[in-house]
């Protein structure tokens, strides 16, 4: 097989890809380890900057993002006992987030490179990688147990923290930055009305929490749990009875009660590596960088990479000048790394960290505090999750 852009990995980075080259003109093959439906119900990310939410419409993507898209302009935080609202819209000339899982974006992008006859290979196995440090990088793969190969232009590794394109550099190349923090998040999905219109961003003695959702009708809900929990250790009475003691809000809200659809936990980190690109190898989203889900980061920056790779190979096909894409790498981690900053700032903020002496339990109260009663330092917190416009 022959293709201009081989591109490991069918999340939302892989496919948005594949479906902004083919806008331009490019040809694209995406290969990817798991069948549809798996990457179709993996619940994850569920915030979309105003940047994303304008990728998406302008690459033609968007229709059941505006009408189920939930706009909002504000968060809460709390703290103390009490709710404090950050108003996004207002502190940021009119911009705000729109909660759409990324279940959803992820349907909307394989349907629309499925309606226009794109290649999406599901379900295949031993992809490896070759020849990115020449000028005839090479795929390959097993689909029902036949070896088969794609020559292409560039390789894009759009394979997530777990994929094999950034393992497949040689050692020596790539540096990375990482630290884990010492908790996890344990994530339900819930058939209950969420307990407001807005994210609630919770810090308590007894660890962080956030209440999410998906639509008026679905909550998600996360609470911070030791980084070795297992699922088997929450049965569903004892998620409701931490979630309200998290909550603690009085009689402002009321947590309503579900089933439970889904549970999952997740660890915290705070990983990237440099140079996200090196021969024709070009690595994009989590497989070049992980920030901890407190920013509402992680598929947002896969979508901003995506952005400028798009950008850079399409200047590259239509003019021959590759000088965009050399400055790949670059210009994204400007980007990374204000958001890697923003995701452990809000990490540290909200979490209860094992080791925390009384004197920084106080510091992270005083912060709290000076975010949510200073217009100076909520504008930065908004600017921040909104999303910073690109380069
Ligand atoms: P993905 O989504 O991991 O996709 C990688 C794809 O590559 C496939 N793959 C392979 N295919 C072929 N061969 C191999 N050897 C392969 N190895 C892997 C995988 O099956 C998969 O389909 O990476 P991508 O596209 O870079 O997208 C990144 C986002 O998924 C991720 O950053 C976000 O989900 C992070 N995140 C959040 N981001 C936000 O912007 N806002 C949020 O509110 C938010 N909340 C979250 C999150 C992530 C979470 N978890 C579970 C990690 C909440 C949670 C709980
Ligand atoms: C989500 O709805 O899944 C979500 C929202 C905000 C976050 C992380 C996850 O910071």
């Amino acid at each position: 097989m022959r293709t201009q852009v081989g591109i490991v990995g069918a999340g939302p980075a892989g496919l948005l890809l594949s479906h902004l080259l083919h806008l331009q003109g490019i040809e694209s093959i995406v290969l990817e380890d798991r069948c549809r439906s798996y990457i179709e119900s993996r619940v994850r990310a569920g915030v979309l900057e105003q940047g994303t939410v304008d990728i998406l419409n302008e690459a033609g993507v968007g229709e059941r993002m505006k009408r189920e898209g939930l706009v909002h302009l504000g968060i809460e935080l709390s703290f103390k006992g009490s709710l404090h609202r950050i108003n996004l819209y207002e502190l940021t000339n009119g911009r705000a987030i729109t909660v759409y899982g990324q279940t959803e974006v992820v349907k909307d992008l394989i349907k629309a490179r499925l309606d226009a006859d794109g290649q999406i290979l599901f379900e295949v196995e031993d992809v490896n990688i070759h020849d990115f440090d020449g000028a005839t990088p090479r795929i390959s793969f097993k689909k029902d147990d036949q070896e088969q190969e794609i020559i292409c232009d560039f390789i894009a590794g759009c394979d997530g923290f777990h994929g094999v394109c950034r393992p497949s550099v040689p050692d020596g190349v790539l540096t990375v930055y990482e630290r884990v923090y010492p908790f996890g998040w344990f994530g339900i999905l819930a058939q209950s009305t969420p307990p407001s219109e807005e994210l609630i961003y919770c810090h308590h003695e007894r660890g962080f929490a956030l209440f999410s959702m998906r639509s008026p009708q679905v909550t998600r809900l996360y609470i911070q749990c030791e980084p070795d929990d297992t699922v088997a250790n929450w049965p569903d009475e004892r998620i409701w009875e931490e979630l309200e003691t998290r909550l603690s809000a009085g009689d402002e809200l009321t947590l309503k009660e579900g089933p439970v659809i889904q549970k999952g936990i997740t660890p915290m980190r705070s990983f990237v590596v440099e140079p996200m690109q090196t021969g024709r190898l070009f690595l994009a989203g989590d497989a070049a960088h992980i920030v901890p889900p407190t920013g509402a980061k992680g598929l947002n920056l896969a979508a901003a990479d995506i952005r400028t790779l798009s950008r850079a190979l399409g200047r590259f096909y239509a003019s021959g000048r590759s000088d965009w894409l050399d400055q790949y790498s670059q210009t994204c981690l400007r980007r990374v790394w204000r958001a890697e900053h923003f995701s452990w700032w809000m990490t540290s903020m909200l979490h209860r960290f094992p080791d925390a002496s009384p004197f920084q339990q106080r510091l992270q109260l005083a912060e709290l505090q000076y975010v949510t009663s200073s217009r100076a330092a909520a504008t930065a917190l908004a600017e921040n999750y909104v999303g910073l416009p690109f380069d």
